[in-house]
């Protein structure tokens, strides 16, 4: 209700701004006089022209107040005169998981917002939480989380231990097809990598500085895939192989690592 109400608000006071600043350039010609008073239907007779600005001027100052201190403001700028304030949204949560739980050797359990891990695969490959972090136990399949959304969203996950090879994976089907942002310590240490039907490619690679404290994050538009290492944007692609994938998570294949504060948010309102 209360967005609502400033949303309004905001509305009202964009067109005060606008009409305003056209009343002070009444001031070269008396021309804009006349169009700013018929603006507010007011008479040319009853509403002299100093009046008008001060009354202008005052809620002017409280529509700049308003826009300036209230969320929607960049938002009423994005859409009235084509800024760009997407980071204003509220991006909605879809898995929040800290691992902030008991200790176990057998089980990641279930994400903060209720989703229960499962792992690709055989079923060989066991996951754990130690220390309100989560780690692969034994094996090479993915851990991951089932959701319905497969566009329009952002999965990020923090490697607070870096193993040698921790990947954050992606639009997964099964332990055959699935996306996999990667951080290696051979070769080169960072790649975009996809598994269709069990043939595996390098799809993009760079070279960097991985180290613990590491923050992945995939941002799936359609089939454009961006990546970013550290909030840094380090892939573009467009690639639509396994679009439909409802499987996201992590692996560790070296064994050692940890994983950290892991998130999928939408990225439309
Ligand atoms: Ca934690």
């Amino acid at each position: 209700m209360e967005k609502s109400i400033i949303i309004i608000l905001c509305r009202i006071c964009v067109p005060i701004c606008r009409l305003h600043s056209r009343c002070r350039r009444v001031q070269i010609g008396s021309a804009r006089v006349t169009t700013t008073r018929q603006d507010f239907g007011w008479p040319l007779d009853t509403f002299p022209l100093q009046t008008c600005k001060l009354w202008l001027q005052i809620l002017r100052v409280l529509a700049l107040c308003l826009l300036v201190f209230s969320n929607c403001g960049k938002a009423i700028y994005r859409e009235e005169w084509g800024g760009v304030a997407d980071e204003q949204k509220k991006k909605r949560v879809i898995v929040s998981d800290s691992f902030n739980r008991a200790d176990s050797v057998t089980s990641l359990g279930s994400a903060d917002t209720g989703q229960v891990w499962g792992v690709a695969g055989t079923g060989t490959s066991v996951f754990g939480i130690l220390l309100g972090q989560a780690y692969e136990v034994s094996g090479t399949d993915y851990a991951f989380v089932w959701i319905a959304e497969t566009d329009q969203i952002a999965i990020q996950l923090e490697v607070p231990v870096f193993s040698g090879n921790c990947n954050l994976h992606f639009r997964g089907k099964d332990a055959n097809n699935f996306w996999i942002f990667a951080i290696d310590n051979v070769g080169d240490p960072i790649n975009l990598t996809k598994m269709v039907d069990g043939t595996l490619t390098f799809v993009t690679s760079t070279t960097g500085s991985v180290s613990n404290g590491a923050i992945l994050r995939v941002e799936l538009r359609g089939c454009n895939i961006i990546a970013l290492l550290n909030g840094t944007r380090v892939f573009n692609v467009t690639d639509c192989d396994i679009h439909g994938g409802n499987l996201y998570g992590f692996l560790d294949n070296n064994g050692g690592g940890r994983f950290d504060s892991f998130l999928i948010e939408s990225l439309s309102e």
